[in-house]
């Protein structure tokens, strides 16, 4: 991120620049989309390549967009519904998913940045404990769940988890201070679980990879990206920025 937000640095797998219109910075396409925009500049964005637009700028809605708006188009056998265990989405596991996600999203996705990005002890202790209470209960449901978070096939639940369990023991048990535990010295099916997604390199089997590929390139960059974002927000940008060195290994092996 530069001082206007994220730019097309060339860097790390980014491109040089926005390949549609040359733009450098992602203010420019919000702003391309809506001139009287006036909100925070924020990734990820979906953008319409023939109506030139932003659709939508809220990562739990894209990601239900991408995998049932445009099932119609692809090729039978790669749809959802003949997908194994009938999707991400499935109909018989909607009700279910819907109400992990409800408590995973308020403990545990948002529940490390209300940790990292408190501002008083209090608002940190009201928030440490739920986000733990929560790791707990998904260890817990995994002893009687598995290998996936509802049975044999990865659904929308293990890829909003995998997000913040990806960038756990690397960033927020450090620069977010969410240090009661790890997941890999306390939680042993988290743990399994999470490199079980990490380490699957099969680019033609039902993951294909893609936990993989869009972790490794960048995961030895978290630490600086959320302590950069915490001294920005809590810090008010005074004082030295310092980067937390460890842990020594990224990933634990399979
Ligand atoms: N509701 C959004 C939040 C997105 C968000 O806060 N993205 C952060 C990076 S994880 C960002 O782009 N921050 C840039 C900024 O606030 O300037 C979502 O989850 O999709």
């Amino acid at each position: 991120m530069g001082p206007e937000g994220w730019y097309f640095s060339g860097e790390g797998g980014s491109l040089t620049e926005d390949p549609l219109h040359g733009f450098k910075k992602l203010k420019e396409l919000y702003l391309k989309a809506d001139p009287d925009y006036t909100g925070r500049y924020t990734v990820p964005v979906l953008w319409d390549k023939k109506a030139d637009v932003l659709v939508n700028n809220e990562s739990l809605e894209i990601i239900r967009m991408l995998y049932l708006e445009f099932d119609e188009f692809l090729p039978a056998h790669l749809r959802e519904e003949n997908r194994p265990g009938k999707g991400l989405y499935p109909p018989q596991l909607r009700a279910e998913i819907d109400v992990m996600n409800e408590w995973v999203y308020n403990t545990v996705n948002n529940g490390v940045y209300k940790v990292g990005f408190s501002k008083s002890q209090k608002a940190y202790d009201e928030n440490i404990y739920p986000l733990f209470a929560s790791l707990d209960r998904l260890e817990e449901h995994l002893s009687h769940r598995k290998p996936f978070l509802f049975g044999d096939s990865i659904t929308e639940a293990d890829i909003r988890l995998y997000t913040t369990l990806a960038r756990f023991d690397v960033a927020y048990h450090s620069v977010f201070q969410c240090n009661l535990k790890s997941i890999r010295h306390d939680y042993p099916r988290l743990h399994a679980w999470l490199r079980r997604l990490y380490w699957d390199q099969d680019q033609e089997g039902p993951l294909r990879a893609a936990f993989y590929r869009t972790t490794e390139p960048n995961i030895s960059r978290y630490a600086l990206g959320y302590a950069d974002s915490r001294w920005k927000i809590v810090l008010e940008s005074q004082g030295p920025l310092v980067v937390p060195a460890g842990p020594l290994v990224l990933m634990e092996p399979l």
